[in-house]
């Protein structure tokens, strides 16, 4: 019987050798790939977020835990494929055009990933209309777009408005350092999260 606890706490230690054994030695014992993924990498990543909202953990450890739940998942991914098993929902993110920061944007998409979303990133100063092309008659649920100047904030809205006009009906999530619950309000965007892991909440309840 393979120890899916084991699996979660190789995550939560970024412990990148022993997910990989770990997740292959599940999967040659039979272990359905969708328990692997919930009740391994996923339960493993639960963990690290909640630490790293109450700051018990800093983000190199969640980017040292995201490195090992990627390693696992190229070995899980084409048994989930096999599976049938689906996302939680399509993520399109991006940073706002005009802006070049996007540690905290990894940051949030790796969250996500280890939320079990499928997450799309079309990298850095991403125009408004690049978004909209890439959602436009797809099944993305979501958008995520971070900021991290004050000047770049604007482009948020701007995007808000190309994906209106283009009649995408996905919702969109923001944040990044210069962002808030207020702003979002008032740009007409659905969500707001000020960390990485707040972003999975939002995104979960989002598409719920
Ligand atoms: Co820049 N920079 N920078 N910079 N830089 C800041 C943001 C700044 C606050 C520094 C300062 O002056 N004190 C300032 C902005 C001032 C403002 O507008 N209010 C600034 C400036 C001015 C600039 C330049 C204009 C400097 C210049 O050239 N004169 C220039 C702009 C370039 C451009 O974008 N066009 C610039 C350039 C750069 C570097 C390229 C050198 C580098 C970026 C490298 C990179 O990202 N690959 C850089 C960096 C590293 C910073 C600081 C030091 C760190 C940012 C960071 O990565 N933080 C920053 C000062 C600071 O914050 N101390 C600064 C860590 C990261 C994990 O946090 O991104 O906030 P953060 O993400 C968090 C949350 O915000 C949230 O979750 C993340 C994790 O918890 N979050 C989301 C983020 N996105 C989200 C999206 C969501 C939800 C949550 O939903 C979709």
């Amino acid at each position: 019987m393979a120890d899916l606890k084991a699996l979660a706490d190789a995550i939560i230690k970024g412990d990148q050798n022993t997910a990989v054994e770990v997740t292959k030695s599940a999967l040659g014992e039979g272990t359905a790939a969708k328990s692997i993924l919930e009740e391994g990498l996923i339960a493993g990543m639960d963990v690290v977020g909640e630490r790293f909202k109450k700051n018990e953990v800093y983000i190199p450890e969640v980017l040292i835990a995201a490195r090992a739940m990627k390693s696992a998942m190229e070995i899980l991914e084409p048994e989930l494929v096999k599976a049938g098993v689906k996302p939680v929902g399509k993520f399109v993110i991006g940073t706002a055009q005009g802006d070049l920061h996007d540690i905290g944007k990894n940051l949030v998409a790796m969250m996500l990933k280890g939320a079990g979303f499928e997450v799309v990133d079309l990298g850095v100063d991403v125009a408004p209309e690049k978004f909209a092309e890439q959602v436009k008659d797809t099944d993305t649920q979501l958008i995520g777009i971070s900021a991290l100047l004050t000047t770049t904030m604007p482009a948020m809205e701007k995007t808000i408005k190309a994906l209106k006009e283009a009649s995408v009906s996905a919702k969109v999530m923001i944040g990044g350092a210069p962002v808030t619950q207020g702003y979002a309000d008032k740009i007409g965007a659905d969500g707001y999260a000020a960390d990485a892991a707040s972003a999975v909440d939002v995104a979960k309840s989002l598409v719920a």
